[in-house]
């Protein structure tokens, strides 16, 4: 099973967006294992998206994703993080899929109310930054025989 990492944004979080978000992961079928609320200091948001590091709009993001405090979550499931990416739906909210979080709730492509990690990598970058390890739980899931089938489990 795959961990990944997903942020409720400052605009989600004004909008009163947490719930509806939690509620599309959980009816999915993944499994939530960490949740909490930060506000993301200057160094990590630095590494966070070192990839976006000198561009255009690295200092609006910036400023964008330290307005309030946002609303930090670790899902676990089979293939969990391209299965989390496709709720979520593509970086533009306005050119997004409809029934993705991002199609159904946004136009922006920086206001865009959510993150998830992108691959394993990532993932494992991303709980390391903003997790310590005893936030993040190792618990049975009741549901999880509904979920999946005995063969997809037994990895
Ligand atoms: P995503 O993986 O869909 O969250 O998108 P990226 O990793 O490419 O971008 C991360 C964040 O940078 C986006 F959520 C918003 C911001 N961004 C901009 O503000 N402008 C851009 O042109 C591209 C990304």
């Amino acid at each position: 099973m795959e961990k990944t990492v997903v942020l409720v944004k400052p605009d989600a979080l004004q909008r009163g967006l947490v719930g509806e978000i939690i509620q599309r992961f959980e009816r999915k079928g993944m499994k939530l294992v960490g949740i909490k609320m930060i506000t993301f200091d200057d160094e990590t948001l630095d590494e966070w998206y070192e990839h976006h590091k000198g561009k255009d709009f690295f200092a609006d993001l910036k400023k964008f994703m330290t307005w309030t405090p946002i609303v930090v979550m670790v899902w676990q499931g089979l293939d969990g993080i391209a299965t989390v990416r496709k709720i979520v739906g593509t970086t533009k909210g306005r050119e997004a899929e409809s029934g993705s979080i991002r199609g159904d709730f946004g136009m922006s492509g920086q206001q865009n109310l959510i993150h998830a990690s992108d691959s394993p990598e990532s993932a494992k970058k991303e709980i390391k930054l903003i997790f310590d390890k005893d936030e993040v739980f190792e618990y049975e899931s009741a549901s999880e025989c509904l979920i999946y089938s005995k063969e997809e489990t037994k990895s």
